[in-house]
């Protein structure tokens, strides 16, 4: 039986022949006719059907998984402590993760390097955003923001690409849905369950033509700009994987031992098997079993709270994924010389804490979100194929923070419980 080749190999390979091709093809013919018509006629087609195919899954994706999320977290009040903590860590820690990835970008400007020119030629042949960019250039005021969290008409939002309106409208509907518990609801929850587990399986086969888009849109990317967009490209990576990792080491030791009372040594030692599995399955949910033999039979969480929190949080609270939108969101605005205010930064935050909550566990469950969050402020969705093809290390690295964020939660949604056996440092000194 042929072994398949895995999808993160088959979207190196992609990278690599589309990179090597485009480099050549710039390095020998660059400015060549028929390198230009190479470009526009069939790799950048190729790269906008992909893109396309992608952001005819946002709505129904965000919405469904959000009203899901938030149905799972329950009605606080009925959930008492656990939904209530578990809600508020999940947000808390979620929107301190994306800040250290806005500000880490901020901070490097690993997109900066192209000559102006060259990034508005890009941003003027994008054919999806020409007319938007204009558009999304104004600023936003801060009133604007608040007010355009606020759907007028939510299926205005969806039709105009208002990612934020769409969030909050699933946001209210769902909590409306786990307070209500109708029939009507229930099969309306049911419904939503189907478009969910559809979106999923589209994305399966979406994701299955990301080989052939990354290296349409490498080759268009590097055939246009040759190697040295390369080298920005291994300037992401060193920025997302730093900002994944000052994560990891500085927020969940501070979180373990300053909430949850436990020897951060003591914690990555017990969470060792789960750690591993995450960072070598790259799929949060994959990972589950192990997580909850781990919060149960290593850390000592009370089963009530482990299995309420880490199956929750491998679908709500992805830290790692919302941390690697914002920075994704930040390098290509910057790597295409769009210039994005305090204001517009905000809104990317909220969006990102939202998408960590909207976004699937499955590899590349987080692309729609990231192009919908691009086409927002007009910034090319095509720089995306240049994310994916080094996507199989960094969703390595974000699965890895997704799952240790949810047994940081486990632990410190356990604390004060009558039932948690979690090994404490006070329990340790007795
Ligand atoms: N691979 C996803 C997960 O399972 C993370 C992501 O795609 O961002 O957590």
């Amino acid at each position: 039986m042929k072994r398949k080749i895995p999808l993160h190999t088959q979207m190196l390979i992609g990278f690599v022949v589309g990179a090597v091709a485009g480099i050549l093809g710039n390095l020998f013919f660059g400015g060549a006719g028929w390198l230009e018509a190479l470009v526009n006629y069939v790799a950048q087609p190729i790269g906008q059907i992909f893109l396309r195919l992608l952001f005819m899954l946002v709505v129904p994706l965000v919405f469904s998984a959000l009203v899901l999320g938030v149905v799972e977290i329950g009605d606080p009040k009925s959930l008492g402590r656990i939904g209530g903590k578990t809600l508020g860590y999940v947000v808390v820690v979620t929107a301190l993760a994306v800040t250290i990835g806005l500000v880490t970008v901020n901070v490097l400007q690993p997109g900066r390097g192209l000559p102006p020119e060259v990034g508005n030629a890009i941003l003027a042949s994008s054919a999806e955003n020409a007319g938007a960019i204009a558009a999304k250039r104004e600023g936003v005021s801060g009133m604007d923001l608040l007010l355009n969290i606020v759907p007028r008409n939510p299926l205005a939002s969806a039709v105009n690409g208002d990612l934020i309106g769409v969030m909050f409208f699933a946001l209210m509907f769902g909590i409306a849905a786990a307070v209500l518990r109708t029939d009507g609801t229930r099969s309306f929850l049911g419904a939503v369950q189907g478009i969910y587990d559809i979106s999923l399986r589209l994305i399966d086969w979406i994701i299955l033509t990301a080989p052939y888009a990354v290296a349409a849109l490498l080759f268009a990317i590097t055939a246009k700009l040759g190697v040295d967009v390369l080298v920005q490209l291994a300037r992401f990576v060193g920025t997302a994987t730093l900002a994944l990792g000052i994560h990891f080491f500085v927020v969940f030791p501070l979180l373990v031992r300053l909430v949850g009372g436990m020897s951060p040594l003591e914690f990555f030692k017990r969470a060792e098997p789960a750690i591993l599995t995450a960072f070598s399955t790259s799929s949060s949910s994959a990972t589950l079993p192990t997580t909850l033999m781990v919060a149960e039979d290593r850390l000592g969480v009370p089963r009530r709270v482990g299995r309420f929190v880490c199956t929750l949080g491998a679908t709500a609270n992805m830290n790692g994924t919302a941390l690697f939108e914002g920075v994704t969101v930040l390098f290509l605005a910057q790597f295409f010389g769009v210039e994005l205010s305090l204001v517009q930064q905000i809104t990317v935050l909220l969006l990102c804490i939202l998408g960590g909550i909207g976004a699937a566990g499955v590899p590349g469950g987080s692309l729609p979100v990231i192009a919908m969050i691009l086409a927002m402020f007009g910034i090319p969705p095509e720089g995306i194929g240049l994310i994916l093809g080094v996507d199989r290390f960094l969703d390595m690295c974000r699965t890895t923070v997704n799952v240790t964020g949810d047994l940081v939660g486990a632990v410190v949604v356990s604390r004060g419980e009558p039932d948690a056996e979690v090994p404490t440092v006070e329990a340790a000194q007795g």
